[in-house]
């Protein structure tokens, strides 16, 4: 396997001990933007826009050990979503080391490492199933767009589910809102899984909440008010969307998030967390989601 470091662009691609002294990447791109991926879940930690500004909530009070997931930036959560399922919240990919497969500098200046995880014997141990996951970050001027794609290298079916599961930086919740949804089913965790359509164009935020909208549009946005930034997120291959924010008493029962944190951060999360995606023997999946930053 290829040292981490045989990867490094000078200008693009760093790779070094990040916190926790965990394997950290740094993609810069030539026009100011930049981001962050530890090997460790795969996990995106930072992505700054152009000017510097931190787009992504991090935890001031996030674990940094291989045994637990990084709080905050985006989560990988495979093959299971949540506690559907006998596996580890949210799977093992995100408590998982991957490996660097591949770094590259774009001629249009935009930056692109792949990561990849592999079958070990833990995770043959929890899900009896190999498989072939590669995870593609590519950074450029105003946008970050993360592409996975899952090959079933084994010679039985088996099925997945997946969430990036994207914390963005808000100013403050109480200006916030999630637009794009209005019409679409969802599943609210918080209420035994009932099962509603969404009504509102502008979903804003006063209490817990956590929802799964299933079969959800493509492209949704964050308008964070209080900054005048709009995210857009923009999904393709992934079926569903989900939203949270943790509110007062969730966030003081998470012990690796601050009890104010939920006034500054907003998941909006794309993947498959509602249905699961079957893969025959050397089948393979994709699905990708554009993260783009503008001003309203
Ligand atoms: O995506 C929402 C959710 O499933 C919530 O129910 C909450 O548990 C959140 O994920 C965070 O999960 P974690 O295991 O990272 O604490």
């Amino acid at each position: 396997m290829k040292e981490p470091t045989s990867f490094a662009i000078p200008g693009a691609v760093a790779i070094a001990p990040g916190n926790g002294g965990l394997p950290k990447v740094t993609l810069t791109h030539r026009a100011g933007a930049g981001a962050e991926v530890y090997l460790h879940g795969a996990h995106v930690t930072s992505w700054k826009s152009a000017k510097g500004e931190e787009l992504l909530f991090l935890s001031r009070e996030s674990h940094w050990t291989a045994d637990k997931p990084i709080r905050g930036g985006i989560p990988v959560c495979w093959p299971q979503f949540g506690g559907q399922g006998p596996l580890p919240q949210h799977g093992f990919a995100r408590t998982n080391p991957w490996t660097l497969a591949r770094a590259k500098k774009l001629d249009n200046g935009d930056v692109a490492v792949a990561l990849r995880l592999n079958e070990t014997d833990a995770t043959l141990k929890l899900w009896p199933h190999r498989f072939a996951f590669e995870l593609c970050v590519t950074l450029a001027e105003s946008s970050l767009t993360l592409a996975t794609s899952v090959r079933n290298a084994g010679e039985q079916p088996f099925d997945f589910q997946i969430a990036l599961h994207t914390y963005f930086a808000v100013a403050d919740i109480h200006r916030a809102a999630v637009c794009g949804l209005r019409g679409t089913a969802f599943v609210d965790s918080l209420r035994n899984n009932a099962r509603e359509v969404e009504q509102r164009s502008e979903i804003r935020f006063d209490q817990e909440t956590d929802r799964v909208y299933i079969n959800a549009p493509d492209d949704l946005s964050i308008r964070d008010e209080a900054t005048g930034r709009v995210f857009g997120i923009r999904k393709t291959g992934m079926a569903d969307a989900v939203v949270w924010n943790p509110w007062v008493a969730k966030s003081q029962r998470m012990s690796d998030f601050g009890d104010d944190e939920y006034l500054r951060m907003l998941c909006v999360e794309t993947g498959n967390m509602a249905t699961h995606v079957a893969l025959a023997p050397n089948q393979q999946w994709q699905g990708a989601t554009v993260l783009s930053v503008g001003r309203a």
